[in-house]
């Protein structure tokens, strides 16, 4: 029997593992990407982006034949956009990729076809936006073809796992093409996959990283407030978070990523006059690099040519992506101060900066700042540290660091949100001893 053959536009974090899961369930799939050298990687059967799991699976597709990329489009059974849609300076959403990945399938589209947008999008885009550009290949995409948005909603880092068992949203402009759409995702899709309308569906995939990103807010806020009234806010979040129905998210250096940083800018330009708290919780977690740096070089009063040592700088941890990373703030902002930096990241190759390694980066420093939490820096060794540099000051925005073991080498140690040398139980965290030491009270 011959293969379906599906066409994915856009191999990056989402289209590629995409492509590659199609091509592993039995289809035969073409990749297409603008930029050559990302086509001649693949067809090396090699990745250009760090996701566990992803390049065995790309060198078995490729070496089989069931997946190869290009820089242009073919006549498929299916197409499925996976592009960027990135912010503009002032806020709006650029649809310029959505429209120009488009303007590539038309000329292949064919009565039959099934058109899905992955890509994140503002409410309403499929039907006012999409479908007007898609009657440009002379089909009726209401008659002639099927067209659905089935968003994207997978970590980085666990993308493959979460394509399999993630539930999905899959929102048709008409019933049969949800359907369809849904029994495509369902040659690999493990978890529930509900079907919707699509613009219900490009709602959906926006509110919940907005639900995230207010509440990370909320979280930055409380550790604001309690620098004022001199608590550890990561112990009290702990504490709210026994409730059985508060989840209060992690305070941090800020939000960073392609999805939390962006997505509620979305709403924000469909509805500026309603989404009001939206709008806040953007300003207050854009707000964290400036207050790490104000931190930062209030602990460092008095100390002349400081040199800072940064350790990880991509959005978050055990990832190479730096998009909308809150880290690269900070270090511009040290950086514009004429502050001496070492800056250290083991998952970061390349970047617009000069990388060191640990001990280089560390070697005379006064402060360490984690930026991001990898698991490698559990492991690094605060007595070896505590020799390289000559301020012995660590200040860890994600809370990463045992305190008690940096604090025995003798580290002055901070974190956001957190005034505990003023508490009683200063040295306990939320646990048996801790308890212990409330009865005795
Ligand atoms: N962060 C905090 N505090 C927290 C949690 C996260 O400051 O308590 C920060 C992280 O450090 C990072 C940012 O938020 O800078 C975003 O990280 P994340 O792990 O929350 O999310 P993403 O952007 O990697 O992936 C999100 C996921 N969405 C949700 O969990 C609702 C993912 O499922 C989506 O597929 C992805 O966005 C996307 O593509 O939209």
């Amino acid at each position: 029997m011959k293969k379906e053959k599906i066409c994915v536009l856009g191999l990056g974090y989402i289209g590629l593992p995409t492509a590659t899961m199609f091509a592993v369930s039995g289809f035969e799939v073409i990749g297409v990407d603008v930029k050559p050298k990302v086509v001649e990687t693949i067809n090396k059967g090699n990745i250009h982006i760090e996701e566990p799991g992803l390049e065995d699976l790309v060198k078995n597709t490729v070496k089989k034949g069931d997946l190869r990329a290009n820089t242009e489009p073919e006549a498929a059974d299916v197409f499925i956009i996976a592009v960027p849609t990135p912010l503009t300076q002032s806020k709006g959403i650029k649809l310029n990729y959505v429209r120009s990945a488009i303007q590539m399938i038309n000329p292949y589209l064919k009565k039959g076809n099934l058109v899905i947008i992955e890509s994140t999008i503002t409410p309403r885009t499929t039907e006012d936006i999409i479908l007007p550009e898609l009657r440009n290949s002379g089909l009726d995409p209401r008659k002639d073809i099927y067209v659905s948005h089935c968003p994207e909603r997978v970590l980085p880092g666990k993308i493959i796992n979460e394509l399999i068992n993630n539930n999905r949203v899959v929102g048709g402009i008409n019933e049969e093409s949800a359907l369809k759409s849904r029994s495509l995702y369902r040659n690999f899709v493990e978890g529930e996959i509900y079907i919707t309308d699509a613009t219900t569906a490009e709602m959906v995939k926006l509110m919940e990283n907005t639900y995230r990103d207010v509440n990370i807010a909320l979280a930055n806020e409380l550790a604001k407030v309690s620098e004022k009234v001199k608590i550890d806010i990561w112990e009290a979040i702990e504490l709210a978070n026994k409730h059985p129905r508060v989840n209060i998210h992690k305070p941090g250096p800020g939000v960073g990523g392609h999805c939390l940083a962006i997505d509620p800018w979305f709403i924000v330009e469909k509805a500026p006059e309603i989404a009001k708290l939206i709008h806040l919780s953007r300003n207050i977690n854009d707000s964290m690099p400036k207050f790490v740096v104000k931190n930062v070089k209030e602990k460092l009063f008095g100390i002349n040519n400081p040199k800072i040592a940064i350790l990880g700088i991509t959005y978050k941890g055990n990832v190479d992506d730096l998009r909308e990373s809150p880290v690269l703030k900070i270090i511009d902002s040290f950086i514009e101060q004429g502050v001496e930096l070492g800056i250290y990241d083991p998952h970061v190759n390349e970047c617009q900066y000069k990388l060191n390694t640990l001990d280089e980066a560390i070697k005379g420093a006064d402060c360490i700042i984690i930026g991001t939490d990898h698991k490698e820096f559990k492991n690094i060794d605060p007595i070896k540290m505590y020799k390289l540099m000559r301020n012995k000051i660590l200040f860890d925005t994600k809370n990463l660091l045992e305190q008690d073991k940096w604090k025995n080498a003798g580290f002055s140690v901070y974190k956001i949100g957190n005034y505990s040398e003023y508490n009683w139980h200063n040295s306990y965290g939320i646990n048996e001893e801790f308890d212990i030491k409330k009865e005795m009270i």
